[in-house]
């Protein structure tokens, strides 16, 4: 058998498994295929904040605007919210207390901008997007991000939030380095948006992982670790400890495995077991990854149960359970 064929075998016998399961993201994928009216717009996103997220992104596909403006305009709700403690305003800080942001953008000309160890800017989404619109690179870091961001017209305000400086102290008494990424300390946004024209668009952004260690940079700045799309093909973003992510490229896989022939779900499994497969240590963390393809069919899948996501489809915004490997 080829190892092309006996790849889609196995991967079909892990989907029948989790259908089997009745997990909630596959039948919510399962619908989707089955129906031929509610593909877009789209929008989908990860965790609870999603929600928010795809409120605004709807605003601008609802009006037949263009995903890249969609995921852009959701994203940056999140980022602004200082509830959420793993994105822009009211992120936790690193070890020593410095709130540090990475986000990366991908439209459907397959153009990308990207920002990392940015500080003192609520919105490194909109900083990336410029990146990717006004110079000729795909990634700026540290220093030289906020000197662009500064050029650009974005002004520098304290990201820290009272909150996140008062959890930061009370760890400090402990100082534990424990990067664990698995119940808590996870609410990243990452958004795949399907537009009335049938274009892809993704962004993603995040603090990182809290108390991290300064200059440590994630999988959700790298194009083709914490998102990637592909405009004829599909989207994926990953969320979770971006090590694991980084170390298989997972957005790209995703994205590369539907190019091959495999449906998001499907797609979105092999990764998670690609990590399973290679990563010694995996069970202490978790991972998520959404996809969506060119038809508006969505995928999700997580290392641990509980990872949840916000769809967008059909004039409704659903929070929905993904399915997760181990049980
Ligand atoms: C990181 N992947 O910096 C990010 C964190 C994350 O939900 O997604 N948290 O590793």
């Amino acid at each position: 058998m080829s190892s092309r064929r006996k790849f889609l075998k196995q991967t079909g016998l892990a989907t029948l498994g989790v259908v089997a399961a009745s997990n909630q993201a596959c039948q919510a994928a399962d619908t989707k295929h089955k129906s031929t009216n509610i593909t877009k717009p789209l929008a989908i996103s990860t965790w609870k904040n999603g929600m928010q997220a795809n409120e605004a992104a709807w605003q601008v596909l609802n009006n037949g605007g263009r995903a890249l403006d969609a995921v852009e305009q959701g994203v940056k709700v999140v980022e602004a919210d200082p509830n959420d403690m793993s994105v822009g305003y009211g992120g936790r800080p690193d070890r020593d207390g410095i709130v540090t942001l990475d986000a990366c953008i991908m439209d459907e000309t397959g153009n990308a901008g990207s920002v990392c160890a940015l500080e003192n800017i609520k919105h490194p989404i909109s900083v990336a997007r410029r990146v990717m619109e006004k110079t000729p690179h795909v990634m700026l870091a540290g220093d030289g991000a906020l000197q662009f961001a500064k050029e650009e017209g974005f002004v520098e305000e304290n990201i820290l939030s009272e909150k996140a400086k008062q959890q930061w102290i009370e760890w400090r008494k402990t100082s534990e380095y424990k990067p664990l990424i698995n119940i808590e300390n996870h609410d990243t946004i990452g958004m795949l948006a399907l537009d009335a024209k049938g274009d892809i668009s993704g962004a993603c952004t995040t603090s990182g992982l809290a108390y991290k260690m300064h200059g440590r940079v994630g999988d959700s700045p790298i194009i083709g670790a914490g998102m990637y799309c592909d405009n004829e093909v599909g989207g994926a973003v990953a969320t979770g400890m971006g090590e694991l992510v980084m170390k298989t490229l997972g957005s790209f896989l995703v994205v590369e495995l539907m190019n091959q022939g495999y449906s998001p779900q499907q797609a979105v499994e092999e990764a998670i077991d690609r990590i399973v497969k290679k990563i010694p240590g995996y069970q202490d963390f978790q991972i998520g990854y959404l996809a969506i393809n060119k038809s508006g069919e969505v995928g999700a899948y997580s290392l641990h149960k509980g990872f949840n996501y916000a769809l967008y489809a059909n004039n409704t915004n659903n929070l929905i359970d993904s399915g997760y490997y181990l049980k």
